[in-house]
């Protein structure tokens, strides 16, 4: 009998013998109340059978029991029972995602295969990205991002909450950013900002679904929306060639001071690097940031600051790493900052070049291996998850969402064949805290665009942060990889996912 499709791939996975669990209405669950709605919710949907909560041990046991790792759990199913046992809630929540995923189809009924999973993660780290600068993402779609992304055991939602196109977050130390930078977006799109209600309520949403929040300001390039609220804090916009043909290419116009941007071009906006109003505004930003985030980790940018010269972009990262930790909390940046030597130790780097490093990117990235605190990857040409799609075969044209610059198209096989252990030469499990897959949305507008280009690429990222490491485990191949997507299909579709229905997975309907 072929193994049930779980997705990323479990640690150990053993099929039973014996006959499967049934799902009926009189199905009893017992145990911790938060994972026992989670999983009446998942099964609702799935299958519309919800079961019935009892005292003792239910037909569906779940427990925490501490002693085994972090995230951890185990589950056995057999025909009069199943447990699920976590080593903390976090465990726990995993268990029942895994469940949901076991659930199948049995005649006119459902059930689930007698097994037994033994499961952890292999990375403590593993993140999704969403830019809500470049076009701005309300609350309701964040949260349903969050959702989805914790049911592949995800567990760090890392929101890009300002890029030269709008800043989207409400500071009470400094409101004129959200009152004169968050009003446009790319293209002419409306903007948006969450006000601290709305962070406040994506926070806890998160922490329901056991994620943490990690904000981004993006500096000292990245910072045209910043002018606009502060002109005296902002360097003239530098153009260059590339940015013209980009303009070009995808429209809008070029940036010019105190206008807001509207096009795609990176790369021409910097803060002032020698005025110490700088320094305040970071002081104030990210002083009120780390008091609203109560996850360990502030992102401050540091991509692609092509208009700061490279020794003030030493100084400015160097400066504000150091803000960032006295603030009690973890830098985290772009890996371009690990060309700044004193960069602070403790700073994370989240490493965006290719699967294989393109010259003078692993050196840089090297920076925070060396320093001690490590790295996460996000490997631009795999899991960029708004690299457009490749065309299907029959020959519709090549998808309109997404771009291409990270060697796209890119396909759910590349998403999946990568190894994170062999990317960044010597950089082995031990110098990476994980893996993040970024949605970046220059193209991208709506909750159902976000599916589309995150689903199913972003389970391939999922299983890279919390599988086995290829050839450890029989489940780490593209072709297994395929398979159990594929047998994922009803499961996002009763959760609402509008995955894109790549041609290169056999998607099972029923
Ligand atoms: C690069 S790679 C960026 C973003 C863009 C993205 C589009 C990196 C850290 N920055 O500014 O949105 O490409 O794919």
């Amino acid at each position: 009998m072929s193994l049930p499709a779980v997705v990323p791939a479990p640690a150990s996975i053993e099929a039973g013998s014996g006959a499967p669990f049934r799902l009926t209405s009189a199905t009893s669950v017992s145990g911790e109340e938060d994972a026992a709605a989670a999983l009446g919710a998942l099964l609702d949907a799935r299958t519309g059978v919800t079961p019935v909560t009892a005292e003792g041990d239910a037909d569906i046991r779940l427990v925490i029991a501490a002693g085994a790792d972090a995230e951890s759990y185990r589950i056995a199913v057999d025909e009069a029972s199943v447990t699920v046992t976590g080593a903390d809630a976090a465990g726990l929540f995993y268990g029942v995602q895994t469940l949901g995923q076991l659930v199948a189809r049995d005649g006119e009924g459902w059930a689930v295969p007698a097994v037994t999973i033994e499961d952890a993660p292999r990375f403590a780290y593993r993140g999704v990205m969403l830019d809500v600068a470049r076009h701005f993402h309300g609350v309701d779609t964040v949260k349903g991002y969050i959702d989805r992304a914790a049911s592949l055991k995800l567990n760090a939602l890392h929101l890009h909450l300002t890029d030269d196109q709008g800043w989207r977050i409400q500071l009470d130390s400094r409101p004129e950013l959200t009152e004169k930078a968050s009003g446009t977006a790319i293209g002419g799109d409306p903007g948006g900002f969450y006000t601290k209600d709305d962070y406040r309520e994506i926070v806890e949403h998160a922490a329901s679904r056991h994620m943490i929040v990690v904000p981004e300001i993006d500096m000292p390039g990245h910072t045209h929306a910043v002018g606009l609220a502060y002109p005296e804090l902002a360097e003239d916009p530098v153009i260059s060639d590339h940015m013209r043909q980009i303009v070009d290419e995808y429209g809008g116009t070029l940036p010019e001071a105190g206008v807001p941007f509207e096009a795609l071009a990176v790369g021409f906006s910097s803060l002032k690097i020698h005025d110490e109003a700088t320094y305040d505004f970071v002081a104030d930003v990210f002083g009120e940031l780390a008091a609203m985030t109560p996850g360990p980790y502030l992102h401050f940018g540091g991509d692609e600051s092509l208009a700061t010269a490279d020794d003030d972009f030493a100084y400015f990262v160097t400066r504000v790493s150091a803000l960032i930790a006295d603030l009690g909390k973890t830098p985290v940046a772009w890996h371009e900052a690990g060309s700044a030597k004193d960069v602070a130790d403790s700073t994370v780097g989240q490493y965006w070049g290719y699967v294989t490093p393109l010259e003078g990117f692993a050196e840089k990235a090297q920076t925070f291996v060396d320093n001690g605190a490590g790295l996460i990857l996000s490997p631009a040409d795999a899991i960029y998850l708004d690299m457009k799609y490749p065309a299907s075969s029959s020959g519709s044209a090549v998808p309109e969402l997404g771009l291409t610059w990270a060697n796209g198209p890119t396909s759910v096989e590349r998403a999946y064949s990568w190894e994170p252990a062999e990317v960044i030469p010597g950089v082995v499990d031990d110098a990476i805290l994980g893996v993040e897959a970024p949605l970046w949305t220059e193209t991208v507008r709506t909750a159902a665009d976000i599916d589309t280009m995150a689903f199913p690429r972003v389970a391939a990222a999922a299983e890279a942060g919390w599988s086995p490491r290829t050839g450890q485990s029989d489940l780490r191949t593209w072709e297994s990889f395929r398979t159990r997507v594929g047998a994922l299909g009803p499961l996002w579709t009763s959760m609402g996912i509008g995955f894109h229905p790549s041609e290169e997975i056999p998607w099972v309907t029923e």
